[in-house]
């Protein structure tokens, strides 16, 4: 198998099972990526990545290029080698940041001028041909192109506008990205708008056979941007079923930013393959866990003395060797191992959680997973 080549081990329904190649090794889909934002996950290392099973870790371009830049991550080998891991890694275009924290930004069809003011204030500008320059320099397997995400409200017009200036520079991606051992994602915008979200993709195809027709490679995947951005819970899946299913059926669909379970459980079912968010990182380190019974805030005096485990139907390292009480007083302590330990067990839960996904469907019971999980108690928790 070369390169990227996309293997359907299965559908079940609209749900697939996929395998592909990464310079750095084989990934098999559904999966959670754990977000190491500044080229670490935050509080784990990489022999605990593996352990819990991770296939991909995501970085962000917007960090990395303002800290520790990209001048040393090139210098350190790449952004693998620099954080002394060889598995396989996404960048996401950083576009997502630029918009979505105040960067006092300006954004014309050519680009993005934008000011760091979550670094020094430093002033820079990126074009499509720039960021792809960034990404093919910091050397992850799959990279993102830069694209514009909109909030939740916001008028058609505006949505429309974003999503066009997306595509535009979509072309502009896939023209100037040229390294052969990685990957390029086109990201389908549109809001809550089914004729603009359909339009995106049908761009996006358009890009990708004219770039193949020139012997280029087009994308290899497609990054599902511009949801979980303020909508109400359910908004989603009056068009995610119909954006995955004009999308190729070889090529993975990455629906970006997105990390609550139940949401995965259902967006597997509507033909999702990837996942990626900062929400189990970000809630352990607040001391709060996933579970098999629904969310668990440790703060609470009632794991005072709580000997069990944190979950006992999981089987991550956390579970298996430490009790809530024990949680409960690191995290009342603030101790660092406190967040640690529930952060891994969070990404085991979801990596887990994606692993029986793809056992379901191989087996072709997805239908009755969705709806074991749908009954559980931990799906009425967002
Ligand atoms: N675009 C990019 N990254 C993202 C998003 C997006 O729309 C989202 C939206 N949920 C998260 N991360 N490039
Ligand atoms: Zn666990």
């Amino acid at each position: 198998m070369s390169l990227f080549d996309v293997t359907i081990d299965a559908h079940d329904g609209e749900a697939r099972a996929l395998t592909f190649e990464t310079a750095h090794g084989t990934v098999h889909t559904p999966m959670f990526m754990p977000v190491g934002t500044h080229a670490t996950v935050k509080g784990v290392t990489v022999d605990q990545l593996r352990g819990i099973g991770s296939q991909v870790v995501l970085a962000n371009t917007y960090h990395l290029y303002m800290r520790p830049g990209v001048e040393i991550i090139e210098a350190a080998g790449g952004v693998q080698k620099f954080m002394n891991y060889d598995g396989p890694m996404l960048t996401d275009s950083g576009g997502f940041q630029l918009f979505s924290l105040d960067h006092m930004m300006k954004t014309d069809p050519d680009g993005v001028t934008f000011h760091a003011r979550d670094y020094d204030g430093s002033k820079h500008r990126w074009t499509p041909e720039i960021n792809m320059d960034i990404q093919q320099r910091i050397g992850a397997d799959i990279v993102m192109q830069l694209d514009q995400c909109i909030g939740y409200p916001a008028a058609k017009e505006d949505v429309a506008a974003s999503t066009k200036l997306s595509w535009e520079w979509a072309e502009r991606c896939c023209a100037a990205h040229t390294r052969e051992d990685q990957a390029l994602f086109g990201i389908v915008q549109g809001g809550m708008h089914l004729d603009l979200r359909l339009e995106s993709v049908r761009r996006l195809l358009d890009i990708d056979e004219r770039s193949r027709a020139a012997g280029h490679k087009g994308f290899q995947g497609f990054g599902i941007g511009g949801y979980s951005v303020g909508e109400p819970h359910d908004v989603m899946f009056e068009t995610l079923p119909q954006v995955c299913a004009a999308l190729p059926d070889d090529r993975p669909r990455y629906l970006m930013g997105v990390g609550n379970p139940t949401t995965l459980v259902r967006a597997v079912r509507a033909g999702v393959d990837m996942f990626d968010c900062v929400l189990p990182t970000r809630t352990g380190r607040m001391g709060t866990a996933f579970s098999h019974e629904g969310r668990m805030n440790l703060r609470n005096a009632k794991y005072k003395a709580d000997f069990t485990p944190l979950d006992p139907q999981c089987s991550c390292p956390v579970c298996t060797q430490y009790t809530r009480a024990y949680l409960r007083h690191l995290v009342k302590q603030n101790e660092m191992l406190g967040g640690i330990l529930l952060s891994i067990h969070n990404l085991h839960f979801l990596i887990d959680l994606m692993a029986k996904a793809r056992e379901a469907v191989l087996a072709g019971e997805y239908e009755a997973f969705y709806q074991d999980w749908m009954n559980s108690p931990a799906a009425n928790d967002y």
